[in-house]
């Protein structure tokens, strides 16, 4: 019985049938002959997954009829059956996808009620800026920030293109709010980048250009990540990435490519969520009203900001991150 020839197609084809009800426990396959892999991309309903067992190998799956609607992403690690190394045409299955111990959210807008999930799985998220060509963007970053603390995942910036432009003053700005900054360009030391990836899975997050497929084929060799700027409006160079992909670096340490994302639903975040990304504005915030909204000049950031302008875009940002909740419930 415990044959993988045991759960072919058609035990999946033939179970829920016209009754509604779930299949008895007993009428259930037993997935003992699954083995457990890692969901490295997804690409229209095909699935790459990396197995350690029995060998290390990439296989392609689809999922099993049975798993229904139930999201399959990057990152997640599951149950596959009908594994045929030999003959890779053969698809294997996805049965089961084990409880994910995190996944980043994201969504077009934080007024859409169910929030999609990029990645499963991942102890940090590294927000890829480059000192120019494009132009940091505070807004997305502080997104990405509360974003990754709503997942439980560190925050850290990677810094790229230093050979343009100095990343000083992003490092100034961020290490001062306690997120590592670490430094890159094309032809940099990756050493102490390695050291903080380590023995972890990072997902990259930032704008398209930024330069995160550039670093992931100095990381990974054999990646072969395309690189290149896309033109949104002649889409001129789409042959960039386009969905995430999870590369292995060392034996426990993964990275997680990108296509570039805009923005993060934080639909689901609180005040004092959205404040957590703003430890220097904490501070000031002992001194509010009881309720305040943080909106209005009796709001103690403001008086803070009056004595130390630098925290001025910071609460500006902090305000507009407030005001898209707002939205949400109005
Ligand atoms: N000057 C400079 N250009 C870079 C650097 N890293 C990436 N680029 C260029 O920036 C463009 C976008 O890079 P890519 O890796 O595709 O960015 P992605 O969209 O974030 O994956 C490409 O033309 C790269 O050659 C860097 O450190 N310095
Ligand atoms: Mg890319
Ligand atoms: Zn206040």
């Amino acid at each position: 019985m415990n044959n993988l020839q045991d759960y072919d197609e058609d035990d999946f084809r033939s179970r829920p049938g016209k009754h509604k009800s779930r299949p008895r426990s007993k009428d259930r396959p037993k997935f003992e002959n699954a083995e457990t892999g890692l969901v490295i991309t997804v690409d229209r309903g095909r699935f790459t997954v990396h197995l350690a067992k029995p060998e290390e190998i990439d296989i392609y799956a689809v999922k099993a009829r049975e798993l229904g609607r139930k999201g399959v992403i990057v990152g997640d690690l599951v149950e596959v059956v009908g594994i045929d190394t030999k003959n890779p045409e053969n698809m294997a299955r996805i049965v089961k996808v084990n409880e994910r111990k995190n996944s980043l959210q994201k969504s077009a807008d934080d007024s859409e009620s169910i929030e999609r999930s990029l990645v499963a799985n991942i102890e940090m998220v590294a927000i890829v800026v480059a000192t120019s060509e494009p132009e940091p963007n505070p807004r997305l970053i502080d997104r990405t920030v509360i974003a990754a603390r709503l997942a439980n995942a560190q925050p850290i910036i990677i810094a790229t293109k230093t050979d343009v432009e100095s990343s000083q003053k992003l490092s100034e700005m961020y290490q001062a709010l306690d997120i590592p900054v670490v430094s890159v360009n094309k032809t940099s030391s990756l050493a102490e980048l390695l050291d903080i990836l380590d023995g972890k899975t990072t997902v990259l997050i930032g704008p398209s250009g930024v330069g995160k497929s550039t670093l992931v084929n100095r990381l990974v060799p054999d990646a072969h990540r395309r690189t290149g700027v896309v033109n949104d409006v002649t889409g001129q160079g789409k042959h960039t990435s386009t969905s995430a992909f999870a590369l292995k670096v060392n034996k426990s340490t993964w990275i997680i490519d990108t296509p570039g994302i805009r923005s993060f639903g934080l639909a689901h975040a609180t005040v004092e969520e959205i404040l957590e990304g703003f430890p220097d504005l904490m501070q000031a915030t002992t001194l509010c009203q009881k309720g305040c909204s943080h909106q209005d000049t009796s709001c103690a950031i403001e008086a803070a900001a009056f004595e130390n302008p630098a925290l001025l875009p910071r609460l500006d940002s902090f305000r507009r991150l407030l005001s898209s909740l707002e939205n949400v419930d109005g």
